[in-house]
């Protein structure tokens, strides 16, 4: 039952939403035109599960992209909310 548990942990935190944190994609490896902002469908592009909404969230001058300083700012968040979700695991 030990071992069951173990995997059912792991796959839980294999779903959850932290699409950039830890050692994701560089900023420019994203940013595929060079425009040094990432749109949506950019994002997209390295990860699907990713919505406008949650761009726009992190898009803190509405420009409908992601600066550098923005990209850096939600990443820091998943990495946040990725070991929040492995100390506790209340949310599952
Ligand atoms: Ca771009
Ligand atoms: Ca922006």
């Amino acid at each position: 039952m030990k071992k069951l548990a173990t995997i059912t942990t792991i796959a839980a935190f294999a779903m959850a939403p932290a699409a950039f944190a830890g050692t994701g994609p560089a900023f420019a490896d994203i940013d595929t035109n060079a425009d040094g902002f990432l749109s949506v469908s950019e994002i997209q592009a390295v990860a699907p599960e990713v919505t406008e909404e949650e761009v726009a969230a992190y898009d803190a001058d509405a420009d409908s992209m992601l600066s550098e300083v923005e990209f850096e700012a939600w990443k820091m968040d998943q990495k946040k909310d990725s070991d929040t979700e492995t100390e506790t695991n209340s949310d599952y």
